[in-house]
């Protein structure tokens, strides 16, 4: 055994007894959490966290300062986890057609498509993008929802590239280009309506197994779900594929060396 791996060696015993002690309380297999920041000049704030464990996410979402009536009704605020490209929220040099406001679509190229609507109930799926009626409802809310979490937004979070945004701006804080366009994404709404308000990229938190690190040369992002498949494996079911996969590949790589 070189070094290396007897670095890998003591973390993942270590882990597998704990997972065998049998504790009743279920921790996430992995949690990732965001302080939400601001976009197009919004005056919110908001955090979120998102547990995983097996195929199940476990979503907080808490907002305030937000948009708070539109056309006197409480101001819908559609929002989502984004993913698949670089994980990041847009700059302002993001408002490519100069209106003042980063449209959701100029804002893609840095947090990806929709992979998951946080919805205030039913559908979490990308097909629930849009719906109003189960968007956040005005200036301050939480939304908690656990959902079964589909392979993208799975992806998105193991590989740093999710991204929560919430839409909707007051109109009333736009430049008048800004004020009088469209949206991009539902043409019969004002741009304010669906132009990103709040942004932050889940990380990966404190329930995250740290394994390796700088030293091994391993990335946190495949360290990570190696010592969960790994831990798992001595007692409790893991029956993802993708977890067992991983571990198939860690032991050839080993044996290997
Ligand atoms: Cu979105």
């Amino acid at each position: 055994m070189n070094k290396t791996l007897r670095f890998l060696a003591v973390p993942t015993l270590a882990l597998g007894a704990l997972a065998l002690s049998g504790s009743p309380a279920l921790a996430a297999d992995h949690s990732y959490q965001s302080t939400l920041g601001q976009i197009n000049g919004s005056s919110a704030s908001g955090t979120v966290t998102v547990d995983v464990t097996g195929n199940q996410a476990h979503a907080v979402l808490k907002v305030s300062g937000l948009a708070a009536t539109f056309m006197d009704a409480p101001y819908p605020h559609v929002q989502h986890i984004h993913g698949g490209a670089q994980g990041a929220c847009p700059a302002p040099s993001a408002d490519k057609d100069g209106d003042g406001v980063i449209s959701t679509t100029e804002g893609a190229p840095g947090y990806g498509g929709i992979v998951t609507t946080l919805s205030t109930s039913g559908d979490t799926s990308p097909a629930a993008g849009l719906d109003l009626k189960v968007a956040g409802q005005g200036a301050s809310y939480t939304v908690d929802r656990t959902f079964e979490v589909n392979a993208e937004t799975k992806a998105a979070l193991e590989a740093g590239t999710a991204v929560v945004v919430v839409h909707g701006l007051d109109p009333a804080t736009l430049s008048a280009a800004g004020q009088a366009a469209k949206s991009d994404l539902v043409p019969s709404l004002p741009l304010a309506a669906t132009s990103p308000a709040l942004c932050g990229t889940l990380k990966a938190g404190q329930m995250t197994m740290p394994v390796g690190g700088a030293e091994t040369g391993i990335t946190a992002g495949t360290a990570g779900p190696d010592a969960g498949a790994l831990a798992l494996g001595g007692g409790l079911v893991l029956a993802a594929a993708v977890g067992g996969a991983y571990v198939v590949r860690r032991r050839s790589a080993r044996s290997a060396a």
